[in-house]
Protein backbone atom coordinates (compact mmCIF):
# COMPACT_ATOMS: atom_id res chain seq x y z
CA UNK A 1 0.00 0.00 0.00
CA UNK A 2 1.15 3.55 -0.65
CA UNK A 3 0.42 6.14 2.12
CA UNK A 4 0.04 9.55 0.39
CA UNK A 5 1.29 11.79 3.53
CA UNK A 6 2.72 14.93 5.45
CA UNK A 7 4.56 14.09 8.24
CA UNK A 8 2.87 17.16 10.39
CA UNK A 9 -0.58 16.57 8.77
CA UNK A 10 -2.68 14.94 11.84
CA UNK A 11 -4.95 12.88 9.88
CA UNK A 12 -1.77 11.25 7.91
CA UNK A 13 -0.56 10.63 11.18
CA UNK A 14 -3.80 8.82 12.49
CA UNK A 15 -3.14 6.22 9.86
CA UNK A 16 0.59 6.11 10.35
CA UNK A 17 -0.73 4.98 14.49
CA UNK A 18 -3.63 2.46 12.71
CA UNK A 19 -1.37 0.78 9.96
CA UNK A 20 1.30 0.03 12.36
CA UNK A 21 -1.10 -0.98 15.43
CA UNK A 22 -2.18 -3.67 12.76
CA UNK A 23 1.21 -4.69 11.39
CA UNK A 24 0.44 -3.58 8.07
CA UNK A 25 3.48 -2.27 5.49
CA UNK A 26 3.07 0.95 3.63
CA UNK A 27 5.24 2.68 1.51
CA UNK A 28 4.99 6.68 2.29
CA UNK A 29 4.80 9.08 -0.29
CA UNK A 30 5.35 12.33 1.01
CA UNK A 31 3.35 15.77 -0.17
CA UNK A 32 4.61 19.21 0.89
CA UNK A 33 1.61 20.88 2.02
CA UNK A 34 3.85 23.93 2.49
CA UNK A 35 4.18 23.96 -0.62
CA UNK A 36 1.32 23.36 -1.80
CA UNK A 37 1.78 19.81 -3.78
CA UNK A 38 -2.17 18.64 -2.30
CA UNK A 39 -3.27 21.05 -5.21
CA UNK A 40 -1.67 19.66 -8.32
CA UNK A 41 -4.01 17.89 -10.88
CA UNK A 42 -2.27 14.62 -9.62
CA UNK A 43 -3.31 14.66 -5.96
CA UNK A 44 -7.05 16.60 -6.79
CA UNK A 45 -7.76 13.00 -8.75
CA UNK A 46 -6.64 11.16 -5.90
CA UNK A 47 -8.16 13.28 -3.70
CA UNK A 48 -10.80 15.24 -4.74
CA UNK A 49 -10.92 17.36 -1.34
CA UNK A 50 -7.38 18.40 -2.29
CA UNK A 51 -5.43 16.94 0.57
CA UNK A 52 -3.92 14.41 2.73
CA UNK A 53 -4.08 11.26 3.81
CA UNK A 54 -5.07 8.93 0.59
CA UNK A 55 -4.20 5.52 1.05
CA UNK A 56 -3.56 3.48 -2.49
CA UNK A 57 -4.11 -0.47 -1.80
CA UNK A 58 -2.15 -3.18 -3.64
CA UNK A 59 -4.88 -3.28 -6.35
CA UNK A 60 -5.35 0.53 -7.13
CA UNK A 61 -7.93 1.14 -5.42
CA UNK A 62 -7.94 4.91 -3.86
CA UNK A 63 -9.29 5.25 -0.51
CA UNK A 64 -9.67 8.92 0.75
CA UNK A 65 -11.00 10.86 4.20
CA UNK A 66 -9.05 9.32 7.41
CA UNK A 67 -11.53 8.19 9.21
CA UNK A 68 -13.43 5.73 6.69
CA UNK A 69 -9.93 4.64 6.21
CA UNK A 70 -9.81 3.44 9.87
CA UNK A 71 -13.20 1.74 9.29
CA UNK A 72 -11.85 -0.18 6.22
CA UNK A 73 -8.58 -1.13 8.05
CA UNK A 74 -10.26 -2.52 10.87
CA UNK A 75 -12.56 -4.24 8.45
CA UNK A 76 -10.14 -6.02 6.74
CA UNK A 77 -7.59 -6.57 9.41
CA UNK A 78 -9.79 -6.70 12.43
CA UNK A 79 -7.14 -8.25 15.04
CA UNK A 80 -6.21 -6.48 16.70
CA UNK A 81 -9.18 -3.98 17.11
CA UNK A 82 -9.26 -0.48 17.59
CA UNK A 83 -13.21 -0.83 18.22
CA UNK A 84 -14.31 -1.81 21.68
CA UNK A 85 -16.62 -4.71 21.55
CA UNK A 86 -19.41 -3.12 24.15
CA UNK A 87 -21.95 -1.43 21.37
CA UNK A 88 -22.42 1.31 23.98
CA UNK A 89 -18.66 2.17 24.62
CA UNK A 90 -17.65 1.72 20.99
CA UNK A 91 -20.30 4.87 20.18
CA UNK A 92 -18.77 6.56 23.16
CA UNK A 93 -15.09 5.56 21.72
CA UNK A 94 -16.23 6.94 18.16
CA UNK A 95 -17.89 10.00 19.77
CA UNK A 96 -14.70 11.10 21.51
CA UNK A 97 -13.09 10.47 18.04
CA UNK A 98 -16.03 12.49 16.43
CA UNK A 99 -15.08 15.67 18.53
CA UNK A 100 -11.71 15.29 16.95
CA UNK A 101 -12.14 14.46 13.38
CA UNK A 102 -15.56 16.92 13.29
CA UNK A 103 -15.50 19.61 15.46
CA UNK A 104 -11.67 20.68 15.74
CA UNK A 105 -10.16 19.56 13.05
CA UNK A 106 -11.99 21.23 10.00
CA UNK A 107 -12.11 24.67 11.73
CA UNK A 108 -8.14 24.42 12.43
CA UNK A 109 -7.30 22.68 8.82
CA UNK A 110 -5.00 24.69 6.78
CA UNK A 111 -7.20 25.70 4.20
CA UNK A 112 -9.55 27.28 7.08
CA UNK A 113 -6.53 29.23 8.50
CA UNK A 114 -5.17 30.08 5.55
CA UNK A 115 -8.68 31.90 4.64
CA UNK A 116 -8.52 33.71 8.36
CA UNK A 117 -5.05 35.02 7.39
CA UNK A 118 -6.25 36.18 3.85
CA UNK A 119 -9.42 37.92 5.86
CA UNK A 120 -6.99 40.02 7.44
CA UNK A 121 -6.48 38.46 10.45
CA UNK A 122 -2.81 38.58 12.24
CA UNK A 123 -0.66 35.05 13.22
CA UNK A 124 -1.45 35.89 17.05
CA UNK A 125 -5.42 35.92 15.96
CA UNK A 126 -4.89 32.61 14.30
CA UNK A 127 -2.95 30.72 16.46
CA UNK A 128 -5.76 31.90 19.37
CA UNK A 129 -8.23 30.99 16.97
CA UNK A 130 -6.77 27.03 16.81
CA UNK A 131 -6.22 26.78 20.45
CA UNK A 132 -9.80 28.23 21.05
CA UNK A 133 -11.51 24.96 19.45
CA UNK A 134 -8.33 22.55 20.47
CA UNK A 135 -9.16 23.26 24.12
CA UNK A 136 -13.03 23.41 23.94
CA UNK A 137 -12.92 20.21 21.63
CA UNK A 138 -10.06 18.31 24.16
CA UNK A 139 -11.74 18.91 27.20
CA UNK A 140 -15.08 17.51 25.44
CA UNK A 141 -12.80 14.57 24.78
CA UNK A 142 -11.45 14.28 28.07
CA UNK A 143 -15.07 14.41 29.44
CA UNK A 144 -16.74 11.44 27.55
CA UNK A 145 -13.68 9.20 28.22
CA UNK A 146 -14.92 6.13 31.06
CA UNK A 147 -13.22 6.80 34.85
CA UNK A 148 -9.59 4.30 35.37
CA UNK A 149 -8.93 3.33 31.68
CA UNK A 150 -4.73 2.51 30.63
CA UNK A 151 -5.58 3.94 27.29
CA UNK A 152 -8.76 6.58 26.83
CA UNK A 153 -11.19 3.38 26.11
CA UNK A 154 -9.90 0.44 27.68
CA UNK A 155 -6.77 -1.25 28.17
CA UNK A 156 -5.70 -1.30 24.53
CA UNK A 157 -5.54 1.40 22.05
CA UNK A 158 -8.59 2.32 20.68
CA UNK A 159 -9.79 4.79 17.00
CA UNK A 160 -9.83 8.01 19.80
CA UNK A 161 -6.22 7.54 20.79
CA UNK A 162 -5.47 7.18 17.46
CA UNK A 163 -7.04 10.40 16.65
CA UNK A 164 -5.84 11.91 20.37
CA UNK A 165 -2.33 11.65 20.20
CA UNK A 166 -1.86 13.37 16.58
CA UNK A 167 -4.33 16.19 17.51
CA UNK A 168 -2.09 16.23 21.11
CA UNK A 169 0.93 17.08 18.79
CA UNK A 170 -0.76 20.51 17.38
CA UNK A 171 -1.98 21.26 20.44
CA UNK A 172 1.56 20.93 21.83
CA UNK A 173 2.97 22.69 18.42
CA UNK A 174 0.82 25.82 19.14
CA UNK A 175 0.74 25.95 22.79
CA UNK A 176 -2.56 25.18 23.73
CA UNK A 177 -3.33 25.45 27.58
CA UNK A 178 -3.48 21.49 28.65
CA UNK A 179 -3.67 21.85 32.36
CA UNK A 180 -6.92 21.14 32.69
CA UNK A 181 -6.21 18.04 30.84
CA UNK A 182 -4.22 15.58 33.23
CA UNK A 183 -6.12 12.68 32.27
CA UNK A 184 -5.29 12.87 28.67
CA UNK A 185 -1.59 13.77 28.93
CA UNK A 186 -1.25 10.55 30.85
CA UNK A 187 -2.79 8.73 27.80
CA UNK A 188 -0.62 10.28 25.65
CA UNK A 189 2.62 9.11 27.82
CA UNK A 190 1.56 6.02 27.41
CA UNK A 191 0.88 5.97 23.69
CA UNK A 192 3.89 7.87 22.70
CA UNK A 193 5.78 4.65 24.93
CA UNK A 194 4.30 2.26 22.48
CA UNK A 195 6.30 1.21 19.31
CA UNK A 196 3.21 1.65 16.41
CA UNK A 197 2.64 4.98 18.13
CA UNK A 198 6.33 5.66 18.28
CA UNK A 199 6.96 5.10 14.75
CA UNK A 200 3.76 6.93 13.49
CA UNK A 201 5.47 10.17 15.36
CA UNK A 202 6.12 13.44 12.54
CA UNK A 203 9.51 13.54 13.83
CA UNK A 204 10.23 9.83 12.43
CA UNK A 205 8.99 10.43 8.84
CA UNK A 206 10.93 11.10 5.76
CA UNK A 207 10.04 14.06 5.18
CA UNK A 208 10.24 15.30 8.47
CA UNK A 209 12.46 19.10 8.48
N1 LIG B 1 -11.43 15.08 6.67
C1 LIG B 1 -10.20 14.78 6.02
C2 LIG B 1 -9.25 15.94 6.21
C3 LIG B 1 -7.96 15.78 5.42
C4 LIG B 1 -7.18 17.06 5.45
O1 LIG B 1 -7.72 18.14 5.18
N2 LIG B 1 -5.91 16.94 5.80
C5 LIG B 1 -5.09 18.13 5.93
C6 LIG B 1 -3.80 17.79 6.63
S1 LIG B 1 -4.06 17.21 8.28
C7 LIG B 1 -4.78 18.68 4.57
O2 LIG B 1 -4.45 17.94 3.69
N3 LIG B 1 -4.88 20.01 4.44
C8 LIG B 1 -4.51 20.65 3.22
C9 LIG B 1 -5.13 22.02 3.08
O3 LIG B 1 -5.96 22.41 3.91
O4 LIG B 1 -4.77 22.69 2.12
C10 LIG B 1 -9.59 13.49 6.55
O5 LIG B 1 -9.85 13.16 7.72
O6 LIG B 1 -8.89 12.79 5.81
Amino acid sequence: MKLYSYWRSSTSYRLRIALNLKGLSYETIALDLATGDQHTQSNLQRNPIGGVPSLVLEDGSVLTQSMAILEYLEAVCPAPSMIPSNPLMAANMRASANVIASDIHPVNNLRVVSTIKSMGHTQDEVVSWMNRWMLRGLQAFQALLPAGTKFSFGDAPTLADVCLIPQLNNAHRWGTDLSSLKRLTEIETRCLAHPAFDAAHPRRQPDAI
